[in-house]
């Protein structure tokens, strides 16, 4: 692993956003995600090296908030510092294709308020010439519908990260399929699996941005 990966792994884990954020108090005044990605892009370092950088820091913190080592405070400044670094990422997801293909609506489901993944899928969609409507976390059946009404032929994307929320995805698909059988519903997020996408009525799952845009590229074919 490049020691840039694991620079920027340990400011994701830390929570280091950038040379002026006080936080945390023993790296003050050093370098944080936001300079890192900057100037990793600027020395022709490819995106996804510093996106490996970021999962990997907040598969770290990730850990130790299992073991209660973290909190969710720290869990806080690490997805602060991963979106810092993101923002620099952005232009590169979104760079892919001037026309558009179709609309994807996309949202974290209810009662989940984790949006990184989702963010990033968001992104990726976008680069691979989607128009991208993105609903934000904890969004409920009732805003789905309403995003599918206002976008007719969209295609809509339900990410989980907790073992809780993801049962939430089965009631909105129903409700989806009933009032609008031929939307393409994609789920994804860490604790969903294939089996439970087919289980829950899902047209497609994906475990990565990658493998959504390629489902919907499938469906514009
Ligand atoms: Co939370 N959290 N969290 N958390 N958090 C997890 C998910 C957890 C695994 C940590 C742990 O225990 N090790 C655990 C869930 C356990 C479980 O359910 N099995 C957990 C918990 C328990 C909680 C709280 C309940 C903690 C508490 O309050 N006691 C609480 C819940 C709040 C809520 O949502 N109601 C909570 C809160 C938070 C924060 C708000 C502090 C923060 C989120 C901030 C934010 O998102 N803005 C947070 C964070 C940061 C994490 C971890 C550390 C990192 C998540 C992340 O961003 N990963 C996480 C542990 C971990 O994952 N290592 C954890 C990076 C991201 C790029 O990956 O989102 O998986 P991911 O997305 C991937 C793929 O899954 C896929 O593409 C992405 C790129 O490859 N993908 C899709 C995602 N969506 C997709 C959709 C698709 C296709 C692919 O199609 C539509």
């Amino acid at each position: 692993m490049s020691e840039f990966v694991e620079q920027l792994a340990l400011c994701v884990e830390r929570g280091k956003v950038n040379r002026e954020s006080l936080y945390p108090p023993d790296l003050h005044g050093q370098d944080g995600t936001d300079e890192l990605a900057k100037q990793a892009l600027e020395q022709g370092l490819k995106p996804d090296t510093i996106l490996e950088g970021c999962i990997l820091g907040m598969d770290r913190i990730g850990a130790k908030f299992s073991e209660n080592k973290a909190f969710v405070p720290e869990l806080l400044m690490a997805a602060k510092a991963m979106t810092a670094a993101m923002t620099h990422l952005k232009p590169f997801f979104q760079s892919g294709a001037v026309k558009r293909k179709g609309t994807f609506v996309i949202g974290t489901v209810a009662g989940d308020l984790h949006d990184i993944g989702k963010n990033l899928v968001a992104m990726v969609v976008e680069g691979g010439g989607f128009e991208v409507i993105d609903l934000g976390t904890n969004v409920t059946t009732a805003k789905f519908l309403a995003s599918i009404e206002e976008h007719p032929g969209c295609s809509v994307g339900m990410s989980a990260l907790l073992t809780t929320t993801m049962v939430n995805m089965e009631g909105t698909i129903k409700a989806i399929k009933e009032k609008y059988p031929e939307t393409l519903v994609l789920v994804g997020g860490a604790p969903v699996t294939k089996q439970y996408a087919d289980k829950i009525g899902a047209d497609g799952y994906s475990p990565d941005p990658q493998g959504a845009v390629a489902i919907l590229n499938k469906k514009v074919a």
